[in-house]
């Protein structure tokens, strides 16, 4: 079939908004019609050439929502017309990954997904003079027609609007999830949010969720500061205002009794190794955990003196917020339907394909949370 999407030809440039080929899905494949996608700032990594696994001419996009329009031989847990949400984290539930219980990172398809393809080793995607179009985080949202493995689908209710969830896709299971699933953050904790964008105001809801009492957040832009305190910041802290931010946090954190200071939890969502660094130092002694999201250039490496975690504290990381995909993206898609957690603020720009340049645009600018595409 011909579709329309907005191609990655090489890194460094616009979208290409053009008429691709798609081929239909394969056994074990699903065709599936996005009817929304949002744009994440790791869109925008792969799309500037820092990523090590940037490949092009490819289809970018990987937080979208959309339906099910064909099925392929075997496949049995969709069918045409179901309501799904793509997954850059698949769960098939037999790789030892998925079995192991101790990870969210299945391993059934990484390798293909890694290099644009689909399992089976070849692409769907072509332009019309038949040259390959290569997949991308095994979603391609940027497409108005894609092909999943039925692995890479969470069937979702039918009443849930398709351009509030496709963030669900990503930007909101990694905040919650990253709290909720990786940090495990307990009832009265004094938590920190560096970058306070798509994924750190997700961070805070989640905080909010689990009962933190105090949230600060840390982001040099200070026009973020308002819709963070509107999700449940206590503290706000512009970098560029005070002399030591590690020092200012553990300042503010002291008490009477406690005379150390420290965050129980803090959260990277910046992907700048400095910062993280400042994540991890800002923690308590003895007990501090620090959960990396952001997600760092080619070449970058995160460094610290190991005294820091000698005396207690931990360094982790997090991908899909250690969400199960197929398991719980439908929860968090009834969460929002329920009114436990907000979307709708957070999606700042509305735009058309034509217009997708614009939402990196505002991105770069620093004047959306989430641009979201409509089909
Ligand atoms: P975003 O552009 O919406 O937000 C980033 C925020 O960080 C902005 O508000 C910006 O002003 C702020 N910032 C930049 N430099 C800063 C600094 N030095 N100090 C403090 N604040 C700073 O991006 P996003 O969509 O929220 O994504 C955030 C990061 O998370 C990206 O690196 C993205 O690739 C990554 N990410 C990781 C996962 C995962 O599963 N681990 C999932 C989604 C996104
Ligand atoms: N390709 C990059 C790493 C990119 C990365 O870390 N991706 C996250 C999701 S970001 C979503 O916005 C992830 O899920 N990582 C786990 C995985 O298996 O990719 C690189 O540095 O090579
Ligand atoms: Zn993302």
């Amino acid at each position: 079939m011909r579709t329309r999407a907005a191609v990655a030809i090489e890194a460094g440039n616009p979208l290409e908004v053009m008429e691709v080929n798609l081929e239909g899905p394969r056994p074990g494949e699903v065709l599936v019609e996005i009817k929304a996608t949002g744009i994440c700032h790791t869109d925008e990594f792969t799309l500037s050439g820092a990523d090590p696994e940037g490949r092009f001419p490819a289809i970018l996009g990987h937080e979208g929502a959309g339906v099910v329009v064909e099925v392929g031989e075997g496949v049995k847990s969709v069918r045409p017309g179901d309501h799904v949400i793509p997954l850059y984290t698949p769960e098939c539930r037999e790789c030892p990954s998925c079995l192991s219980r101790k990870t969210n990172l299945c391993t059934a398809i990484r390798d293909t997904q890694g290099q644009g393809l689909m399992p089976d080793g070849t692409t769907r995607f072509s332009t019309l003079d038949g040259d390959p179009i290569l997949h991308y985080m095994g979603c391609s949202t940027f497409s108005n027609h894609t092909v999943l493995p039925e692995i890479a689908v969470a069937k979702v209710r039918e009443d849930a609007p398709f351009d509030k969830i496709c963030y669900i896709g990503c930007g909101v299971t990694t905040g919650i999830g990253a709290v909720i699933n990786t940090a495990k953050v307990e009832i009265g904790a004094k938590a920190v949010v560096f970058g306070l964008g798509g994924i750190g105001l997700n961070v805070i809801q989640g905080l909010r969720l689990a009962g933190a009492d105090m949230i600060i957040g840390v982001d040099v832009n200070p026009a973020k500061k308002a819709m963070a305190e509107r999700f449940g910041m206590t503290h706000f802290i512009n970098p560029k205002d005070c002399e030591n931010v590690v020092q200012e946090i553990v300042e503010m954190t002291k008490t009477p009794f406690d005379r150390i200071g420290g965050a129980d939890y803090s959260f990277d969502c910046t992907g700048n190794v400095k910062v993280m660094r400042d994540a991890l130092e800002c923690t308590h002694r003895g007990w501090g955990v620090s959960v990396i999201i952001g997600v760092a250039p080619a070449g970058a490496e995160i460094s610290t003196r190991p005294f820091q975690l000698v005396t207690g504290r931990v360094w982790k990381g997090t991908a899909f917020g250690g969400a199960r995909g197929r398991t719980d993206v439908p929860q968090i898609v009834d969460w929002y339907m329920d009114g436990k957690i907000e979307i709708d603020p957070m999606i700042t720009h509305r735009l058309s394909l034509d217009e997708i340049n614009k939402g990196f645009d505002l991105m770069h600018a620093g004047e959306s949370i989430r641009s979201v595409v409509i089909y």
